[in-house]
């Protein structure tokens, strides 16, 4: 056992374990090791291409030497396993290739989104004292060399940034590999392998840590039911960071499979179906909008899109209606996944008849994942009933990294996840999404934390108090609405400067409020507390309530 298991994060109750090894779940095996062998099985087959400006693609045999050298150079530059590593980094090779080398190292990935900015990348280095940080130089118009050198100036753990191109005053990731002679350390299976963040309901983000071990399996699991082969070639549209587009089956299940992983450098259509025709794309995953916009641009486009076998769709709730018009539009099949970064991932399956796909989010993926549907008591709600989704399982996660009192709220005393989701469970298993009772707003599968914007929002100098809430939207499913009070006696302000303020604090773009209302008071609960529920139902004409409970 290595440094950085037990006191960070809980984990499973050896009997738990010892259960999940001898049914075959966990297999003892690596990421670092799993490349290994795929390389030796397959050297010459294309496990990445990387089609932004001039087009490269790397074999298996490339991809593992690469991750070696990457490896051996991080160790010769003193990264140390368990150490933590923010990598910020967009759809590009050099992701799959650093995360590999971190695998490798037995350092853990940090997984930032590209669109995180100074308040969260600042809050993920000092958190989890990240000793690097890697980064493009730019992206998306966004200058991101300036942006770490803020961070490591905040932050006293963090001796290298790390860069996917010119980088400036920090060192460029290419100067970085050197002859791959081992770290010194090899991961075992039950160790960390990287930590995942959560949507999060809280004033700051949490961390998820997980295993070789459980992650492999779920990702076994999900290229099962997917029927993720070697001749997958799976598009990687969403941010590569998020958990869906890694492992749902995402490019870890393809690499694990040894099919090859294309990296989309933009989720429009525009961009996306000339890539799907020319490199022969068989499946991907989107959430519900882009879907949408998809299911719009394939009716009628000059693409070819035959290659196209299934298309996943998960993030948010997917419409019913929008689900119909998925399959003949892009002329594929269509699977839906209702998953969390904590754990849990349903799908439909493949052989469902039609209307359990376009109907429910699937069934989870392992015989062994615990699911219970419970009342406000902890109490199980007869079959077909609305209930809180509660799970537990071999890939599962019992708690969040360095978050013992958090985890008391988010877990039950017997381990099982409160997912804070409403669902139903018809007797076949498959779960329906039904609503939400956890404080956080889904926007178009983007989770945004209403406490972290509220935070932010009261530390502008004219603001008494603030209260955000989710409100129906057709595209996005839901948008942000802050709702405002101003001090006595401030002047009026036009809600661009809360959003500015918002803006200027230095947060991920989708967390800025769409709408800002100022009001004279929040609706009371019986209780006096301010009622988000109330909030909802009062919103201004035209924003109806979202499904929540
Ligand atoms: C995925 O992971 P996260 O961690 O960003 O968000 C998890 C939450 C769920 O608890 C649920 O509230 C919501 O996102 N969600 C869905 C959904 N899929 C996720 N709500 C309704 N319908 C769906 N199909 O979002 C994620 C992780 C792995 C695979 C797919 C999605």
């Amino acid at each position: 056992m290595t440094a950085f298991s037990n006191a960070d994060a809980p984990t499973w109750p050896a009997a738990f374990a010892e259960r999940y090894r001898a049914a075959g779940h966990w297999r003892g095996e690596t990421f670092g090791g799993v490349l290994s062998e795929r390389a030796a099985a397959h050297p010459d087959r294309v496990a990445v291409v990387d089609p932004a400006g001039v087009r490269r693609e790397w074999t298996y045999a490339e991809l593992d030497e690469r991750a070696s050298r990457l490896a051996a150079g991080f160790a010769a530059r003193g990264i140390s396993p368990g150490d933590r590593v923010v990598v910020q980094l967009p759809n590009v090779a050099e992701f799959i290739e650093v995360v590999f080398a971190l695998f490798r190292v037995g350092a853990l990935p940090v997984y930032a989104l590209p669109a995180h900015r100074e308040t969260e990348i600042a809050y993920f280095c000092s958190f989890t004292e990240a000793v690097a940080y890697v980064v493009p130089d730019r992206h998306a118009g966004f200058d991101h060399l300036a942006l770490a050198s803020k961070v490591k100036e905040r932050t006293p753990s963090l001796e290298h940034v790390f860069v996917v191109g010119p980088p400036g005053e920090h060192t460029a990731l290419s100067d970085v590999p050197c002859a791959p002679g081992g770290t010194g350390h090899t991961p075992e299976p039950h160790d960390l392998a990287f930590l995942q963040l959560s949507g999060g309901t809280t004033g700051v983000p949490k961390l998820i840590p997980r295993t070789h071990d459980d992650y492999i399996y779920s990702l076994r699991g999900s290229n099962e039911i997917c029927g993720v082969d070697g001749d997958t070639r799976f598009l990687v549209v969403l941010p590569a960071a998020h958990n869906f587009p890694m492992s749902s089956p995402g490019w870890l299940g393809a690499l694990y499979a040894g099919g090859t992983v294309v990296l989309c450098p933009g989720p429009d259509p525009a961009t996306a179906f000339p890539l799907v025709e020319r490199e022969r794309v068989t499946m991907t995953g989107l959430v519900p909008p882009l879907a949408l916009v998809w299911t719009e641009a394939g009716t009628g486009t000059e693409h070819d899109l035959s290659s196209l076998d299934l298309v996943l769709v998960g993030g948010a709730k997917y419409s019913e209606a929008a689900a119909r018009r998925l399959e003949p539009a892009l002329g594929c099949r269509l699977m839906q996944v209702f998953g969390m970064a904590e754990g849990l991932v349903n799908y439909t399956r493949l052989d469902d008849d039609h209307e359990t796909v376009v109907t429910t989010q699937g069934r989870p993926i392992s015989g062994d994942d615990e699911v219970r549907v419970v009342d406000d008591a902890d109490e199980d709600v007869p079959e077909g009933g609305f209930g809180h989704l509660l799970t537990r399982g071999p890939y599962t996660v019992r708690g969040y990294w360095r978050a013992p009192e958090h985890n008391a709220k988010a877990f039950t005393e017997d381990g099982f996840y409160r997912t804070g989701d409403i669902v139903r469970r018809t007797s076949t298993g498959h779960l329906i999404v039904e609503g939400r009772a956890k404080d956080q707003i889904n926007r178009g599968g983007e989770k945004v934390a209403p406490e972290e914007i509220e935070n932010i929002v009261l530390g502008h100098p004219s603001v008494h108090d603030v209260s955000v809430v989710g409100v129906a939207d057709a595209f996005l499913g839901e948008r942000t609405l802050a709702y405002v009070i101003l001090r006595e006696g401030a002047e009026a302000l036009r809600p661009a400067a809360i959003k500015r303020h918002v803006r200027e604090r230095g947060v991920a773009a989708y967390k800025i409020p769409d709408l800002v209302e100022f009001v004279e008071a929040f609706p009371q609960t019986g209780i006096g507390k301010v009622s988000k529920k109330g909030l909802r139902s009062d919103a201004v004409p035209g924003h109806a309530a979202p499904a929540q409970h």
